[in-house]
């Protein structure tokens, strides 16, 4: 299947995407905030549990996977085989982390150095599509520019090497909404970010129409003590996106970056239901698709259908909300 295919499908309509790429420490933090000991036997459980769902193939198009998880197996089978059968695109987080950015407080995404032989192995073992997070926070003088144009241009320099193994860059440059920012700072900051990402993808000579971009919305300071009203989020989130994204990509799949399940899938609803533009937005959420789930989880280790209708009632809101369908009291 071309790259342009895999990218338009992963945004088709009513699909989102599941980002259960949490790095074994992230894992760890999510597990043992629910008294769950952190282990691979628990980690596969839990994801597993996710992967399988009775509805998941009606709402998720693709999964973001941990390297850990797209080795293991369960009953003999790979997770990408489990994937794959149900028509859902496995993806792998190919990012090392945000680090230190020498000279700043700042932080890179690192991870470039030998990930063109890592493509190859993640393409072997059933890899479609890939994903790296560029991570910028707002303070005072912050981004600096410099913490802006590395992150840019290692995002291009990942993108193009994803492209290269035939397989779609999910790009991911994430405005933290920690801070006491207004919404309108954390419009500036965004745009900044995508107008020098777009900038770099360019210069590097990215397929547009192969790639998925993964921003975050245009919020608040979480501790600014503002509440997020939808339609401000919804108006001033797809002027940040037109603004600066080509035509060409195909579809914006948002994090959901702390916000609650509530909040994200009634802002992503509002989102779609005021966009009058030919971009497509959906969700890759983490946390806003997990949370409910891994806290019934916690409840009751061997309870998986439970979680499983959890789960699939998470995805089917985002689902909704996707195509601006979405009623609050669902
Ligand atoms: C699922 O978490 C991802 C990996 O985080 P770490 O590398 O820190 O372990 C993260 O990149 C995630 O894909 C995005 O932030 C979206 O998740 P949220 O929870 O913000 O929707």
């Amino acid at each position: 299947m071309k790259i342009n295919d895999i990218a338009k499908s992963l945004v088709s309509k009513g699909k989102g995407i599941l980002a259960a790429d949490e790095s074994t420490g992230t894992m760890t933090k999510r597990l043992n905030a629910v008294n769950v000991e952190s282990n691979e036997k628990n980690r596969l459980t839990f994801r597993h549990a996710l992967f399988t769902s009775k509805d998941i193939n009606k709402y998720i198009s693709g999964i973001i996977l941990f390297d850990e998880t797209i080795r293991q197996k369960k009953n003999e089978e790979t997770i990408c085989e489990i994937l794959n059968k149900q028509n859902i695109f496995p993806g792998i987080k190919v990012d090392k982390g945000a680090k230190k950015l020498a000279g700043s407080k700042e932080t890179i995404t690192e991870g470039l150095d030998g990930l063109r032989e890592r493509m190859e192995e993640y393409f072997n073992l059933g890899a479609k599509f890939a994903k790296w997070r560029a991570v910028y926070k707002i303070g005072d003088e912050l981004p600096s520019q410099n913490c802006i144009v590395a992150n840019a241009h290692a995002l291009a320099r990942y993108a193009a090497i994803v492209q290269e193994a035939n397989m779609v860059p999910i790009v991911e440059p994430e405005v933290l909404m920690d801070g006491d920012h207004n919404i309108h700072k954390c419009y500036d900051v965004t745009s900044n970010v995508l107008e020098e990402t777009v900038n770099q993808l360019q210069i590097a000579g990215i397929n547009f129409s192969g790639v998925v971009l993964k921003p975050n919305m245009i919020l608040n300071g979480s501790s600014s003590g503002v509440k997020n009203e939808s339609k401000q989020v919804a108006e001033l989130t797809l002027k940040c996106i037109q603004n600066n994204l080509p035509p060409e990509v195909p579809g914006v799949a948002f994090l959901s970056g702390g916000q609650s399940e509530f909040e994200a899938t009634k802002n992503l609803n509002q989102i779609n239901k005021q966009n009058k533009s030919s971009f497509i937005f959906t969700f890759s959420y983490g946390r806003a698709l997990q949370q409910s789930a891994l806290k019934t989880w916690a409840k009751d280790l061997n309870d998986i259908e439970t979680v499983q209708t959890v789960f699939d009632e998470r995805s089917k809101m985002n689902s909704l909300a996707s195509k601006g369908d979405w009623i609050e009291d669902l």
